[in-house]
């Protein structure tokens, strides 16, 4: 049964609850159908990134500034649901970040969790806790909550990421802690590759119980080259997902469970022509491609795309995504969060 529709606005009431507001109180049943809404009404907008038109402006940014000077020299993906308010969904932000040769973002650590998704270039490195990694296009990198982390780029070319931070949702708690390094470099005690060696690889260290990384993954870097390898042998072995694609999750070994605590993230392969069935879910999803071109059908929204743009689809609108050619794209949300709260709900196909 449908919830009842606002009561009616007589100058008596109103004037009763013009009353309240001096003392800090308001009537519920003026404001019930938008505080316990029937179904979500997302206000994060369909939109999309190009990073053709975006990366002279990103280059820019490099002349006008170093990413020491900046701490970190990054365009924000704003959703133009949320101006003003860095956000790219009303949980999550993003921005592409820039590191040229020989620069270095220095290290801090702060409460925000943070994703790399490496967009272009090859071979600029983040460190984690005394770990390295360098890094290639498509690469996924995480950097845990309170965890020291710097990036550099002792390579010829530059390089650009995309950053996913659960900024809002530590804001949402008002917990946000930060502190800067007296040294801009971390002091590395672990080789590179460590962390994947020892966690990531279907192999756990002997006598290894578990929970020393708290809920986040251990392993630091989850490479192109591998995650692009188990989407092929996926591909051949089988059809892909209706809605999905050929879609793996990235998660931490210790647990199976998301790779990160507040953000999910995913990788999928959409075979050339292919067209996901309507779908929707209550997480706003971040999408960046990796490979290929195509659009993505939200509601009537239709939003062309190719390698290395970024385009958002809102929470539980229905949307498809039309593949022109043989596509790979990375997406992240909130589910993680939602799925803790046992708030996450998803609806496929078209009903
Ligand atoms: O690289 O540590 O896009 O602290 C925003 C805040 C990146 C980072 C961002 C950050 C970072």
């Amino acid at each position: 049964m449908a919830m009842k529709t606002a009561p009616a606005l007589t100058p008596e009431r109103q004037a009763f609850y013009d009353g309240l507001a001096p003392d800090n109180m308001a009537p519920l049943w003026e404001r019930f159908s938008s505080l316990i809404a029937p179904e979500p009404r997302s206000i994060v907008r369909p939109c999309a990134w190009s990073y053709a038109a975006a990366r002279p402006k990103i280059m820019r940014a490099g002349e006008l500034i170093t990413a020491k000077e900046a701490e970190r020299r990054v365009l924000i993906l704003e959703n133009p649901g949320f101006k003003g308010q860095s956000r790219i969904t009303n949980t999550l932000y993003a921005g592409w970040q820039l590191i040229l040769p020989g620069e270095v973002a220095p290290n801090h650590r702060h409460s925000q969790s943070a994703l790399r998704f490496v967009v272009e270039g090859e071979g600029a490195y983040t460190a984690v806790d005394g770990e390295r990694t360098l890094m290639r296009e498509g690469d996924f990198v995480i950097t845990p909550a309170w965890t020291w982390h710097d990036h550099g780029n002792d390579s010829q070319k530059p390089m650009v990421w995309l950053d996913g931070l659960d900024i809002p949702i530590v804001g949402f708690f008002e917990a946000s802690f930060a502190e800067g390094h007296a040294d801009d470099r971390q002091a590395l005690t672990r080789p590179e590759g460590d962390s994947l060696a020892r966690y990531g690889s279907g192999l756990m260290p002997e006598g290894y119980k578990g929970g020393k990384h708290g809920r986040t993954s251990p392993v630091l870097n989850y490479p192109y080259a591998r995650t692009r390898e188990a989407l092929a042998r996926m591909s051949q072995a089988g059809p892909p997902d209706s809605c999905h694609g050929h879609r793996l999750n990235y998660v931490n070994p210790e647990t199976g469970a998301w790779a990160m605590p507040t953000i999910g993230p995913s990788m999928r392969l959409l075979p050339k022509g292919f067209a996901t069935e309507l779908y929707r879910s209550t997480d706003a999803q971040v999408f960046s491609a990796v490979e290929g071109h195509g659009t993505v059908t939200i509601g009537d929204t239709v939003l062309s795309w190719q390698k290395r743009d970024v385009f958002v689809v809102p929470g539980w609108i229905k949307f498809s995504i039309f593949a022109d050619a043989e596509s790979v794209l990375f997406s992240f949300s909130d589910r993680p969060v939602q799925e803790a709260l046992g708030l996450w709900r998803e609806d496929r196909g078209n009903h």
